[in-house]
This record gives structure tokens, sequence and C-alpha cells, in this order.
């Protein structure tokens, strides 16, 4: 029944940020797909008769590999297949399934932001018995297993209905196809104070919600609308398409300027929100303001004891380093640890694992907590949703008393997509080299404390992860980081992210890029943006 057939390695499927992500065509080549997901198996101990979790975002070509996936999950001696029906999980529901089915592991199929179609994105990755993502360690040895791999292993199975929800026997492994939806808005309800939300939708409150197309439409109509009585209509866009109508699954100012527009505008609802590709990204726009991640973080995690989950208070914050420092200033008054991670919701997993952090966040639309180990965009928008039905107050007079109380971070992130890989590389090689040279040194006007490029020291294994990020500290507490994105599939994108701390009330309400520019103009000046990437201004900001 296992057939063993023979490959030859590629060279490039190192994971990245999070999980293996290519073009379309380069996954579609023969052995791509199963190469990699033989390199996973090969580097997982103890799995035989186990069960592995599978689904993903939808996008185009899930359910091909979804189908090889099964196949080589029986190859190789798992003992049973838990698969979202139609092939899909977010990657938060992904997350929560695996820990609440004690499964060994999981293999979640997204590019997440990233745009899909037969020429855009894909992606594999891998989720270990914590729900959370490969550890570095791990997806070290992956991508060492993939440049020797000669073969894999296959059960000759023919493809398993995945519309059909239950059990059916695969090859000796059993596969449960199963609602997608269910468990994990079953857990939403354990979190948060349905009542409340109800109640304040019965009075009329208004809401916007963006699937785009992608993985979180489902969920959204079920709990949004169905459970929480939200009008027909709140969720939009909710028809998870392989090519997310063509757009981009991002939910920032620029890919989701539609909702952003609406919420600007005379009629806006009360509170807009959006999500990514594969649901666990997030964004949040009161009526009339947008809300950055980082200052969402630091709300949520304020006002999260209004939520029954988290009644009891939290253990801790973490936040990935180049997010900004407002959820530090609420770690600081409420007592509580605050940990500063690198990019990337692999590293909050062991502080989740231990206990130490409650709430972790990005400043890349991510935030989440304890109940699974991924970020998760909809627990954002409900734990947005819960606050506000407690205070009955608009998104707007939270956000002023919280930066009346704490100060304001003015934060934004610049990206420069797309740029030749071997500029942004001499960048980088440049300004690491000044590092020495930088601390004293006045730019425009202001002066650096400190300049470094960012080490995390996992408090838990000791593990060391070295340059995450070059760090420029200016005198005063405004902040510049630079770093090259590790999910992109095509050049290089050197991500710009400048940071702010205002405490005065009177200039709370200053626009954020003007409260940055010469901030944007010292980065420059120190990392020669322009004269590397040839570019005069970034693809996106957010
Ligand atoms: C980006 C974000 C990072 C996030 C990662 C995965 O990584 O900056 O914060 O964890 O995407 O998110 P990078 O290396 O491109 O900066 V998702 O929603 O793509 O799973
Ligand atoms: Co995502």
């Amino acid at each position: 029944m296992t057939r063993t057939v023979e490959t030859k390695p590629f060279s490039d499927q190192k994971p990245g940020t999070s999980g293996l992500r290519k073009k379309v065509p380069v996954f579609q080549q023969e052995h791509y797909a199963e190469n990699f997901i033989q390199s996973v198996f090969d580097s997982l101990e103890g799995f035989q008769g186990q069960t592995l979790v599978l689904g993903g975002d939808g996008r185009y070509f899930n359910r091909e590999v979804i189908q090889k996936a099964i196949a080589m999950a029986a190859g190789n001696g798992f003992g049973r297949v838990i698969v979202g029906q139609g092939g899909i999980l977010s990657t938060p529901a992904a997350s929560h399934i695996i820990r609440k089915y004690k499964a060994f592991g999981g293999l979640i199929l997204s590019a997440s932001h990233n745009p899909g179609g037969p020429h855009e994105d894909f992606g594999i990755k891998y989720n270990a018995g914590n729900g959370g993502p490969a550890p570095e360690k791990l997806t070290d040895a992956i991508f060492e297993r993939s440049k020797a791999i000669s073969r894999f292993l296959v059960a000759d199975i023919g493809p398993v209905d995945l519309d059909r929800l239950g059990s059916v026997d695969a090859g000796g492994m059993k596969v449960e196809v199963i609602d997608p939806v269910a468990d994990y808005a079953e857990l939403m309800e354990t979190l948060f104070d349905f009542d409340a939300i109800r109640k304040m939708f019965k009075g009329g409150f208004r809401m916007a919600f963006d699937a785009m197309h992608a993985v979180t439409g489902p969920y959204a109509k079920e709990i949004l609308e169905k459970r929480l009585g939200a009008p027909a209509g709140t969720a939009r866009n909710f028809v998870p398409l392989p090519d997310f109508g063509g757009h981009h699954p991002d939910p920032n100012l620029v890919h989701a300027k539609a909702l952003y527009d609406e919420m600007m505008g005379d009629d806006a609802p009360d509170f807009g929100a959006a999500s990514d590709g594969d649901g666990d990204r997030n964004l949040v726009i009161g009526r009339g303001i947008f809300i950055t991640p980082s200052d969402s973080l630091a709300m949520l995690a304020a006002n999260a004891h209004l939520a029954p989950g988290y009644k009891a208070g939290l253990k801790g914050i973490a936040r990935s380093m180049p997010t900004s420092g407002a959820a530090d200033r609420v770690a600081e008054k409420l007592g509580i640890g605050m940990y500063e991670t690198p990019t990337g919701w692999k590293f909050f997993g062991n502080l989740l694992d231990a206990g130490m952090a409650t709430i972790c966040g990005e400043e890349s639309a991510g935030t989440g907590s304890d109940h699974v180990r991924e970020k998760d965009g909809l627990w954002a928008v409900l734990l947005w949703l819960n606050i506000l039905a407690v205070r009955g107050e608009s998104a707007r007079d939270i956000a002023a008393k919280h930066w009346a109380t704490y100060g304001r971070n003015y934060y934004s992130r610049h990206d420069y997509e797309e740029v030749e890989i071997e500029a942004a590389n001499r960048l980088m090689t440049e300004l690491r080299g000044r590092l020495p040279a930088l601390p004293g040194a006045v730019v425009r006007g202001m002066k650096i404390a400190a300049a470094d490029d960012f080490a995390y020291h996992d408090p838990i294994d000791g593990s060391v992860s070295k340059n995450q990020g070059v760090r420029v500290m200016f005198e005063g507490g405004s902040r510049a980081v630079f770093r090259l994105s590790g999910t992109g599939t095509s050049g290089a994108t050197l991500r710009l992210y400048v940071e702010r701390y205002e405490p005065d009330p009177a200039r709370h309400d200053l626009d954020t890029q003007e409260a940055l520019a010469e901030l944007v103009a010292a980065a420059d000046e120190i990392a020669g943006i322009r004269r590397h990437t040839g570019r005069e201004k970034p693809s996106v900001i957010t």
C-alpha cells in the first residue's frame, strides 16, 4: 500500500518568518510539495499512530496539496488526519484543533496575507503539538533535511471527499472531515461576553467586517451574524476565493482602503474590522479613527479584564521587537512582565506555554492570547467588541482616554517591496557596520542614544536568535528599526519601523505621518534607503 518514491532535493526550501512560501508554479514542480512535507515528517519523532491536523486558507492549489498531505500522512504512519471541510481551516482554528484533540501537530497551507492564484503565492507551515508554529530549531532541521532528501513515502489511496463531513478510511489511516468553524466558535463563547455583545447589536450598534474573500468569512458569518445577532451584511466578502477576488488579503490601510474610507465617512458604522488570508491578522478601525496594531495591543491589554476569559488579569504581555512600546506602559502600570521577542509568532510559544505571557502582539496586525498558540484575527475583533459593549463608549473615546493615561506612541511602518536582493543586503550590511559609530551622533537634531542588532535570548529554553533587526534608539524614546522581511516571495522587502513617544495630551491628535516625518528623514540619512534602493518613497505605509 505504501510506496517509496525517489526524489531529488531542492535547495530553496528554507522556511521564513512563517513557513515556506513560494510562487504557485514553484510549488507545482514535480515533488516540490512532497519533498517539503516529507522533510517535515523526517524531522519529527514519535508520530506513529498519532493525529495530524490539516487545513488551509482555501487559496489556489490548496485542495491538491491537502490530498497529497493526506496520502503522505498515511504513508508515513500517522493514525488519523483531522481536516477541515473543503480543506479549510483558519490558522488560529487549526491551532485550537491541534490543542483540543491532542494532535501530534498540524500542517497549515497558507501564504497568509500574500496574494493567491495560479501565479501568486502558496505556503506550508508546520505547527507542533502545543498548537504553535515550529520553533527555529525545528525549521532549521526541516531545511537541512530538505537539502538531503532522496525519497518520500506515500500511501496509494484515491482522493478523499473533502466536502462530506464524517470519518473515512484512507489506507488504514482514519480521515475525519470536520466543520472548520464549530470548535473555534465554541472556544470564543467561553472567552467573551456574548450576551453583552448581542445586546449591543440589538441596540443598533453597526459594524463592518471585511473578510477579504479569505478564510475568515465562514467564521465571521457564524460568529458575528448567527451567534451574536449582527445584521446580515455585517460580514462582507465572506466567500473564500482561490484568488481572494484578485486582491491582497492583507488587512492594512492600503489593501483594505475601501473599509478605511467608509470608516472615515459621515455615515460610518460604529466599528470596522478586517482579517487576512489565513485569519490570524486583524485590522481595527473605529468610527473616524484607525487604531494601529501596536496601540490595539496596548488597549486590549489594558481592558482585557472586562472579558470573562481574562477577568483574573494578565500574567504578562509580549510583543515583537519592532512593535511600539505602547504595551510596555500598560504592563508597567499593571505590574506584570513585559517581553520583547523577534518578529514571528513562533517566538511567543515558550512564553505562553510557561504561563509568563497571556497576551501577545505584533505591529503587523497580529494579536492573540494563550487561548491558542497563534495570532488570532477574529479573537482580537471579539475582544474589542466585548470591551466596547462593557464600556459603552466609542473606540475613539477609549483611544483618547488611553493616550491621556499612558501617552501616545506615534507609530508607522514603511515597506519597500520587491527591492533588488543585493541592494537590500548591501544596505543592511553597511548599516550593521556603522552601528558602533552611531551612539552619540546627532542626526537632524536628534541624538542617538544607542544602536544595536537585536538578539533574543529565550528565557525558557536558552536559545539565542541573532540578527533580528537593527535598532536605532534616540534620546527621548524615539526609535527607528530596520529589517528585511522573511515572508516575501519576490526580491527583498525592506521594512522601516518608526516610533515617537508623545506624553502631552495636547499633542495627541497630530497626523501620524507628519508626527514622524523628521524621524523618517533621519532614518534615510542613517541607512541610505534612497541611495541603496533607488526608491523615492515606500510601496506601502501602514
Ligand atoms: C511578517 C510580519 C510578522 C508576521 C509574519 C507572518 O513577517 O512582519 O510580524 O509574524 O509576517 O504573518 P516579515 O518577515 O515579512 O516581516 V502572517 O499573517 O503572514 O502568518
Ligand atoms: Co496571516
